[in-house]
């Protein structure tokens, strides 16, 4: 049998495989030895329906001794259960969260950690309160769901399918934020856009403090007061219409040190994780990073940012290494160039239609409009939260890979050797 070498840090299993064949002279003797390669690595998993009793959370790989905010992750929670042209579920739902495991009086113990938000509106078990769907929504996953579930209800598709499971993505990446604040690293999300209405205005490192307590005062959380007033026009609009509205989400994360992610795998990309977290919210159709499309229709020389190095600047993220302009969103082979990572991302219109569109019936064929749920006009402003902690959460991710470490202590002593070394490179 052949001996696998573990990894020293063995925190969390990652993956596994077939390892071994090994082939003696005149016998072949073939011994399949399933190993486990471990890697430490943060991850989490959701589990509940909508009107399910609860949403739940259970995270691995959180390092031992973070402090947990609960404030700040409450703060989210209700920002995320905010913004303009929501429904009435809403006003019936207090969002909260509770651990269950993994936290000791305010800091992480380094085990997987379980947290729920108990839902109010619980009524599945209620065949009445919760009636069948047979009538598709044209842009929901009530087709493509009721056939792969071989079923003429679309009702169990749409319970899990529902929005309504952001709300403990955004509890986890709000924790995942808790990590990140430990190494200096901020994010700022907003909504840029809200159908033909765009907020005209630059995010710096020097700028966004303030453009974040504008964003709070917005009702739809977009720093910019006549776009704001725009937005919430075209939201009315479509109300009026019985129809709905999407937008553009647009996210900033600043204090990254050099060299998170990998160009080494696919998967291992921080862009590539980035844009999976953000199309894997519902209703979002697109991701941009920095520049975005633009640079299919530029040459080489206007998309590239030019490198400088300031020494002023070598004690910070950048370690020095500067650039005039960040139209690469700070992220260069999949890895943190020291330059603030910027993020767009699309959300399309809600596809519950208070004017429902043409659908079939599921039990006949025959031609029906389509189903109604209680549903919101935009969920834009709420959309741009999840973004934000879904970002959170992966550039935590790509963290811990780098600075592995079973705590915070020693996470943070393997993230300033790094710096250091990397500050010292071509001096000795
Ligand atoms: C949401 C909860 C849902 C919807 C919305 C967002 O609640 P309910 O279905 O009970 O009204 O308001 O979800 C969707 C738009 C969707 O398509 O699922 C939430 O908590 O964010």
């Amino acid at each position: 049998m052949t001996q696998c070498p573990m990894p020293k840090d063995a925190r969390l299993i990652v993956s596994s495989g077939i390892a071994a064949l090994v082939i003696a002279p005149s016998l072949v003797i073939a011994s399949l030895v399933i190993y486990t390669s471990v890697m430490a690595t943060l991850m989490y998993r959701t589990a509940g329906e909508s009107h399910g009793p609860a949403l739940i959370a259970l995270l691995e790989g959180m390092p031992h001794g973070v402090p947990v905010d609960a404030e700040l992750i409450n703060r989210e929670l209700l920002r995320r259960q905010g913004g303009y042209g929501r429904g009435g579920r809403q006003k019936i739902e207090t969002d909260i969260v509770q651990f269950l495991a993994g936290i000791r009086m305010g800091k992480t113990i380094g085990s997987p950690i379980a947290l729920m938000v108990p839902n109010k509106d619980n009524r599945l078990d209620d065949p009445a309160a919760t009636p069948p769907l047979h009538r598709p929504r044209p842009g929901h996953a009530d087709l493509a769901g009721a056939v792969k579930w071989l079923t003429t209800d679309c009702r169990e598709v749409l319970e899990r399918a529902s929005a309504r499971e952001t709300t403990v993505r955004v509890a986890a990446g709000a924790l995942a934020k808790c990590l990140l604040k430990q190494f200096g690293i901020e994010i700022f999300g907003f909504v840029r856009s809200v159908g033909d209405a765009t907020g005209k205005f630059s995010v710096t490192p020097a700028n966004w403090r303030e453009l974040l307590v504008l964003r709070d005062a917005s009702e739809v959380y977009c720093p910019d007061p006549a776009a704001d007033a725009a937005m919430k026009d075209f939201i009315n609009v479509q109300k009026q219409n019985k129809d709905t509205a999407g937008g553009i989400c647009e996210c900033h994360i600043f204090g990254c040190p050099i060299g998170i992610g990998s160009c080494l795998t696919w998967d291992g990309r921080l862009d590539s994780r980035i844009a999976a977290a953000v199309v894997g919210i519902q209703a979002f159709k697109g991701v941009e990073i920095g520049m975005g499309f633009d640079v299919a229709r530029l040459p080489g020389s206007k998309v590239h940012d030019e490198i400088g190095f300031d020494p002023a600047q070598k004690n910070t993220p950048s370690l020095g290494f500067v650039r005039k302009t960040n139209n690469a969103g700070g992220l260069e082979g999949g890895m943190t160039n020291g330059q603030p990572i910027v993020v767009k991302g699309a959300m399309k219109p809600i596809s519950t239609l208070g004017k429902p569109l043409a659908s079939v019936d599921l039990r006949t064929k025959e031609k029906s409009e389509a189903g109604w749920e209680r549903s919101d006009i935009s969920a834009i402003s709420a959309a741009s939260v999840v973004m934000e902690n879904v970002i959170a959460f992966e550039v935590a991710r790509a963290l811990v890979e780098k600075f592995a470490g079973d705590s915070l202590t020693e996470m943070r002593s393997n993230y300033e050797h790094y710096l250091k070394a990397a500050g010292n490179l071509g001096e000795s």
